[in-house]
């Protein structure tokens, strides 16, 4: 039938955009994008698949199973898998997977498997196959989706997002960084457009060495979330971009649970820095020698350290950040470690009372020289405390747990203030100078779903947001696919899914939330604790099918001595996570006692008096600092709407094992992710769906030249003569089905082919035009 409908192996470069001049008119209201469910992005139109594999078109069921018995390396579009039941998809995954084939479709979603070892399918020979080719044409490739995102971008001026999810190791960061690379290696090649590429990659090694770390999960977990903006000119070569950073994992500056470690950096110095650079920085390498530092893993199997720091200075160097700022930004790193290893003692005053104390001042002497702090204002901060109410200030003295607490917040503010300034001052080098109009495109990494065995507030954010991702995934290809087939009034039964708004709401309702009950717990005046929250969340959600707690009244969990005392479970999507609740309030509040900020901000370093503002004595602000999870349900809030404006791309990564192994797969585990992505059903709502919609007069308009009753006018209403058009084409009935205002395309071959069709027509009036032109 059409051209990609035609037996494997020929060439079918997608039709160059010069061929269809005019912009698409596509159904703009339309937000889906669809790219999950056979939905209706008609940007698509050149590289809407058929559900085979490498240009075969549409096979039918015989061919499906013959392929599946004949080639062991499995079906590349799980659309076509028959029978569909869950045995066989993961069967299929394992087949593909054994054989290293790490990717699969289903539809235009591309599903990642982790395979743990380097494979050499990322080559500029590979680039250069999957540049300018059909999604379809070849076989499942991260490559593929990068294409077709950037040039549904370059040439139907769509802005988009590539939202890359999967639990902790799937591959998340590995697979936007491709996505990234691809896309530099197939745009533009000037001079001044490969600096800006180089900027926008090499910010990737600079923020990973400030937020990432070895977990046991992930030896280069992402502890932040992070979304770029790439930003390109009409002629689709990047200018620059815009980093958004989420709420990083700062406790884990002072703290790393067993078998982890501290961000990357601290290593990385300690073993890279030259001797004169640790001269400067009044550093010793001896890991041992830092509290802040877990020595259990300090080193990471293949990972070389200094190596890595070397190509962090140079990465440093290439986005822009001058010899000064580089060493500024040592110089903060190394005021962490020696943070930590300041003890206090309690010392007897004269007045009876007693008050803590530095024990060896020489870690603090050394971080007040390299500030430019003097050592008296910093000692006297970790001793006292100002308090200001109004026009009183009062004075208390500090504990020795609260001068602990006092120098652990200040590390942790000190780093946190850091990372977000790197993170600024790369969008500084990376901004866009130019007012021209932009196309966008959105790089989503963030933290993967995770349940350690203690988990507290930092898993339950990372946790909130993967709740808030496979919200959009399910309202975009499973509820808002299936409700316009039924808004139109096209035959469609109704597939089956689980959508976790109630659990997003649990956690983000505004009045009622989990969030907003701790903003209450931690504004309310008096003693504000843990178990006061817990015992309130206990209250209010007692029947909450997600929730569960011992504290409920009559709970059910009483007898359940896997929930203990001070904890509180949800039901995620991907899981039942136990949170204990020791650490919540505080952190929500992250509060920095104000003598600390004021004495970072007499630094004369001058980095660290920006990072602490509030520090200045003539900008007093008494009003508290909006909390850190109002923070981050703001940002995230505001990271959906903008996604939720730009053409989706999914990637779905999953992962293997849970050891990290190469050529291992745990049936158990994967069940397990397909089912909470939901991937059976974005096949069944694929499989039985239309992988094309457009209003009526815009289709006309488009394909109106392929008839001679539509063209070149045509009359009555739009649907008749759509319907009039197709049918002189003789294009099968079941190809097609007729809403109340669009008409539904079921494969996306039976588009491929009118364009072809339409393609052909324009070549043969542009030949008569230039003939005429020509004088014949
Ligand atoms: P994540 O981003 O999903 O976890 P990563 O992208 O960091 O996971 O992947 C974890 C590790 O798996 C990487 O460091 C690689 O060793 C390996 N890996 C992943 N993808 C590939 C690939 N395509 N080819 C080869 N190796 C790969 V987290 O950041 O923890 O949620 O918070
Ligand atoms: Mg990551």
């Amino acid at each position: 039938m059409g051209v990609l409908s035609s037996g494997g192996g020929r060439s079918l470069r997608a039709p160059p955009p010069r061929v269809t001049p005019e912009p698409l008119n596509t159904d703009r209201s339309d937000p889906r994008g669809a790219s999950g469910a056979g939905g209706a992005d008609p940007s698509r139109i050149f590289s809407w698949h058929s559900g085979a594999s490498a240009g075969r078109g549409i096979m039918s069921k015989v061919e499906v199973k013959t392929s599946l018995l004949d080639n062991m390396i499995g079906l590349g579009d799980m659309v076509l898998l028959e029978p569909l039941t869950e045995d066989s998809f993961i069967q299929n995954l394992k087949n593909r997977f054994n054989h290293n084939e790490i990717y699969t479709y289903i539809g235009s979603v591309v599903i990642s498997m982790n395979p743990y070892k380097s494979l050499p399918i990322y080559t500029a020979d590979k680039v250069e196959e999957y540049r300018n080719r059909n999604f379809y044409e070849l076989s499942p490739h991260i490559y593929a989706l990068a294409d077709e995102a950037y040039r549904s971008l370059r040439d139907q001026d769509k802005d988009q997002c590539i939202l890359i999810t999967g639990e902790s190791g799937a591959g998340k960061t590995e697979a936007s960084k491709l996505v990234m690379s691809y896309v530099a290696a197939v745009c533009g090649k000037s001079l001044e457009v490969n600096k800006v590429k180089e900027q926008l990659l090499q910010s990737n090694p600079v923020l990973e060495a400030f937020g990432n770390a070895k977990t046991v999960r992930n030896d280069n977990s992402s502890r932040f979330g992070k979304y770029m903006d790439i930003e390109f000119d009409f002629k689709g070569d990047p200018m620059g971009g815009v980093i958004s950073n989420y709420l990083l994992e700062k406790s884990r500056v002072v703290k790393q649970p067993r078998g982890e470690r501290n961000f990357h950096i601290f290593y990385q110095l300690l073993s890279g820095a030259s001797e004169e650079q640790l001269k400067k920085l009044k550093l010793d390498r001896d890991v041992s020698k830092f509290n802040y530092l877990s020595l259990d893993s300090a080193v990471v199997n293949g990972v070389d350290d200094a190596a890595n720091f070397r190509t962090i200075m140079d990465a440093m160097q290439t986005v822009g950040f001058t010899d000064k700022e580089v060493h500024s930004v040592l110089v903060l790193v190394v005021a962490v470690l020696k943070l930590g290893n300041i003890r206090f003692k309690s010392e007897s005053r004269v007045d009876g009372y007693s008050e803590s104390q530095v024990e060896d001042s020489n870690d603090l002497k050394e971080i007040c020289e390299l500030l430019g702090i003097k050592q008296s204002v910093l000692e006297k901060a970790f001793s006292t405390r100002t308090v200001e109410a109004k026009q009183e200030k009062v004075s208390t003295t500090l504990t020795v747990a609260q001068a602990y607490y006092a120098r652990d917040a200040l590390a942790k503010n000190l780093y946190n203030r850091l990372f977000s300034w790197l993170v600024t001052r790369i969008n500084e080098s990376i901004k866009v100078q130019s007012t021209e109009r932009k196309k966008v495109m959105g790089v989503l990494d963030i933290y993967g779903f995770e349940i350690f065995e203690n988990n507290g507030f930092e898993q339950f954010i990372i946790n909130y947001c993967n709740e808030k991702l496979q919200q959009i995934f399910i309202e975009l290809t499973l509820r808002e696919e299936q409700e316009e087939y039924i808004r139109e009034g096209i035959e469609w039964k109704n597939i089956e899914y689980f959508n976790n708004a109630v659990i997003c709401d649990l956690i983000e309702n505004n009045k009622k939330g989990i969030l907003a009950m701790l903003d209450e717990e931690c504004l309310r005046p008096g003693a504000v604790s843990d178990n006061t929250f817990l015992d309130k969340l206990s209250t209010v959600y007692a029947g909450h099918h997600h929730f569960e707690s011992r504290r409920s009244k009559n709970s059910k969990f009483l007898s359940d001595h896997s929930l203990p005392h001070d904890c509180f479970r949800i039901q995620h999507y991907a899981g039942k996570v136990l949170y204990c609740v020791e650490g919540f309030v505080d952190k929500n509040n992250d509060l920095l006692y104000r003598d600390l900020s004021q004495a970072m901000y007499e630094a004369t370093h001058t980095l660290i008096k920006l990072l602490f503002p509030e520090g200045n004595p003539k900008k007093v602000n008494l009003k508290r600092p909006p909390t850190a999870g109002f923070q981050f349900r703001a940002s995230v809030g505001t990271l959906m709407k903008n996604l939720q404006s730009k053409n989706p791309n999914y990637i779905r990564c999953i992962k293997p094992n849970d050891k990290k192994a190469t050529r291992m797969f745990t049936e158990t585990l994967v069940r397990h992710q397909v089912r909470y992505l939901g991937l059976m059903e974005n096949v069944r709502v694929r499989r039985a769906g239309y992988a094309f919609r457009q209003l009526y007069t815009p289709c006309l308009e488009r394909y109106k030249m392929l008839c001679k009753q539509t063209w070149p006018h045509w009359r009555g209403s739009a649907r008749y003569r759509v319907e009039t058009l197709l049918t002189s084409l003789q294009i099968p009935k079941e190809e097609f089905a007729y809403g109340c205002s669009k008409i539904f395309i079921r494969n996306p071959t039976t588009l491929f082919d009118l364009e072809k069709k339409r393609g052909e027509c324009l070549h043969v009036l542009a030949t008569l035009i230039q003939k005429i032109y020509r004088g014949w």
